[in-house]
Formats: C-alpha cells, structure tokens, sequence
C-alpha cells in the first residue's frame, strides 16, 4: 500500500462527496434517466450516464435533452426532472446500510475517532434522506447538500459552506471526491483532494485511492 500523505492524516476536518464516495447511487439515476429517455423516445446508454456523474438534476436533465436531441420551456423541464426524481427516490427508498461502500462508514468513524470533524458536500438534493436510509446521519458534523448551495461543482461552494459549517479554515480541510468536477471544486476551495476511482481520471487530486478501505489504518496501529 502507498504511505498515506501527511495532508490527509494532519488534516483537522474532511468533507466528503456521497455519491461515488460513500455510496454508489448511480445506478439507480441511471434507471431513472433512462425511463425519462425512454418516455420520451430515445435511447439513453450507461455511457451517457457517466456525464450525469456529480453533476446537478437541472443540469443532468439539459445534457439528457441534448443528447435526444430535444428542447422544452422552463415549467415543462422542472416536470420532467421532477417526475425522474420521483422514479429515482422510490428506487433509493429500498436501500439499506449493506449499500455503503467497502470501508466507508469505518473510515468515518476512524477520523471521529482521530478528532477530525466531518461535513458532507454532495450536490444530491436527497442526500439527507440517502444518509437516513444508510444509518449513518450521526456521524456527520455537518450536512450540506444541493438544496444549500446555489451553484453545483466545480464551483466551490459546497466545499467553503462545508469548512465554515465545522468552524475550520479552507486549508485545514480535505476533500474526498469520485468527480473531475469534484476535484476542481476542492482546489478552487484552496483545498487538497483525495481521489475515490481511476488514477488516469482523477490526476488532478493530490493522491488517488480505489475506495476509503484503503484508508483505513491496520487494527490498533497508526500510520
Ligand atoms: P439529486 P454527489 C450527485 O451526487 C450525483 O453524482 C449526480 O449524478 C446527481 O445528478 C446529483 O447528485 C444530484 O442528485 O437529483 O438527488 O439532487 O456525487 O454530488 O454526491
Ligand atoms: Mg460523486
């Protein structure tokens, strides 16, 4: 295993992104994207998908127009992502703490008991309800999510509300993130990010790992 970089292990507060990070929701946007799609007569492949990846609901819905090709006023897009969002959020109602990603919810823990303070920073306007269903609301200092910030990654929004819902300095703070766009947000935020996913996507983090079990320190020993 690669030595863990001093910033992660002297950092006093980690804000984490949810889906991709914690939790692997995509699949069920997916299903719910395609319905749309479908409905509204075009294909949507699991390679168009990966565009939706951190992206916010409003904006997902534009890039799904655009790839059927289609075009609708304001009040008729806020119906379709609305009716999406109703398919997705029965889907994810279904979900339990076994769909928490490998070492993500020790990890969490791990840095609690480190006394490091945690803030969620995800785009998802269902991320409380998410967290709800995994059972691990409580091991969050802070919450913040899409429906507290007005511009979606990489603007850094979400990451400076974070920091300053925890009481620290942008520079005392990491980001732990499965999007390019994610990554960019960190650094615009004057923050260093770790990687969650492939080296040759996230290049631009400070260190890439393939989930937070990687993290996670051998039972009793320090890094
Ligand atoms: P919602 P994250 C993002 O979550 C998802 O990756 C992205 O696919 C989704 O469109 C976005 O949340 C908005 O989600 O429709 O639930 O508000 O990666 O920022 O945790
Ligand atoms: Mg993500």
């Amino acid at each position: 295993m690669k030595p863990v970089p001093s910033f992660i292990t002297s950092a006093r507060g980690a804000l984490f992104d949810l889906d991709g990070v914690i939790v692997d929701t995509a699949r069920f946007h997916y299903q719910a994207w395609r319905r749309l799609a479908a409905e509204l007569g075009f294909e949507f492949t699991e390679a168009h998908n990966e565009r939706l990846k951190g992206v916010s609901r409003m904006r997902s819905l534009e890039i799904l127009l655009e790839i059927g090709g289609l075009q609708f006023d304001e009040a008729r897009s806020v119906e379709l992502a609305t009716k999406k969002n109703a398919w997705y959020v029965e889907l994810i109602s279904k979900m339990g703490p076994e769909e928490i990603l490998p070492g993500a919810a020790d990890y969490l823990r791990q840095l609690r008991a480190d006394g490091v303070k945690i803030a969620l920073g995800s785009a998802s306007k269902n991320a409380p309800m998410i967290l709800d269903s995994l059972g691990i609301t409580g091991l969050f200092d802070a919450i913040v999510d899409g429906n507290h910030v007005a511009k979606a990654k990489p603007d850094p929004e979400v990451f400076l509300l974070g920091a300053t819902r925890l009481g620290l300095q942008a520079a005392d703070c990491v980001v732990y993130e499965d999007a390019e766009a994610g990554i960019e947000a960190a650094h615009r935020a004057g923050m260093k990010a770790v990687g969650i996913g492939d080296p040759a996507i996230l290049g631009a983090a400070e260190f890439v790992i393939p989930g937070l079990h990687a993290l996670l320190k051998p039972a009793g020993l320090p890094f």
